[in-house]
């Protein structure tokens, strides 16, 4: 499958260079685009000079801070104007493990939508806050109660996505931006009838660079299950 990586950035030049090793590295057949939203620290510079290198590293680089929901769905509507068959999204910060990606991608053979998930047999983090762990995990339950969704991890955004289903989901339609877009985005999947797995993935906080989570990310998820569970009972999703 002609397969593309989506990985949004922004302030990620401390690590962008390892991640486009590690990826392309190894695999020199798979695409990877970097959407990054004219970072400061010149993350798109790093880009640009790692492409010579690289003849499949495609960069996308918007105006400004605009939000990881934005910048996926413009990954993904460039994967499908590209003709792409398979698509991943993983983060920069080298929380996802590049080494994870063939074994995602080798799941769409029998699936739709492979989600990279932490808590498939028990909790599978690496060095995160127990408060944060906590937070995660209570956020996940959460979501399954509210919106009646079978998946433990939905909250995680390391995911291999059939083009095909993306095409299905009304990408324009999608509203969410921080934690409860890979909600949304994972429920516009399961209500379109995909086949759903969850693969067993190691989730390593990230070492270097900033967090971008705030509290305005974790009310957003708050409200949207509801706001998905009710677009659910009167089928408007
Ligand atoms: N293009 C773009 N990328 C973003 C934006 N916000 C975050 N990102 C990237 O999205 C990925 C996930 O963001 P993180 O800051 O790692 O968020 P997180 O994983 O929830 O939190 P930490 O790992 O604790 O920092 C990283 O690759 C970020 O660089 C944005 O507004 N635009
Ligand atoms: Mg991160």
């Amino acid at each position: 499958m002609k397969t593309l990586i989506i990985s949004p950035t922004y302030n990620e030049a401390k690590n962008i260079e390892t991640l486009v090793n590690q990826i392309l590295g190894p695999n020199p057949e798979y695409h990877l685009l970097v959407v990054d939203d004219s970072s400061p620290d010149g993350t798109a510079e790093i880009v640009k000079k790692l492409q010579k290198q690289y003849p499949t590293l495609h960069l996308e680089e918007r105006p400004g801070k605009a939000g990881l929901g934005t910048a996926y769905l413009f990954g993904f509507q460039w994967a499908l104007d590209h003709d792409y068959e398979a698509v991943v999204q993983m983060d920069a910060d080298l929380s996802h493990d590049p080494k994870d990606v063939p074994r995602l991608i080798g799941e769409l053979k029998n699936h739709d939508l492979v989600i990279g998930s932490r808590y498939v047999d028990g909790v599978s983090v690496v060095n995160w806050p127990i408060r944060r762990l906590i937070l995660s995990y209570g956020a996940n339950m959460y979501s399954r109660i509210v919106t009646g969704m079978p998946i433990n991890d939905g909250t995680g955004g390391f995911k291999a996505w059939r083009s095909s289903t993306l095409e299905k989901i009304q990408l324009k339609k999608v509203r969410s931006q921080g934690y409860s877009f890979q909600i949304e985005m994972n429920f516009r999947a399961w209500r379109r009838d995909a086949r759903i797995k969850e693969e067993p993935i190691i989730f390593f906080d990230r070492t270097v660079g900033e967090s971008k989570m705030s509290s305005s990310i974790m009310y957003e998820a708050i409200w949207m299950v509801w706001r998905l569970r009710i677009w659910k009972i009167f089928g408007w999703i």
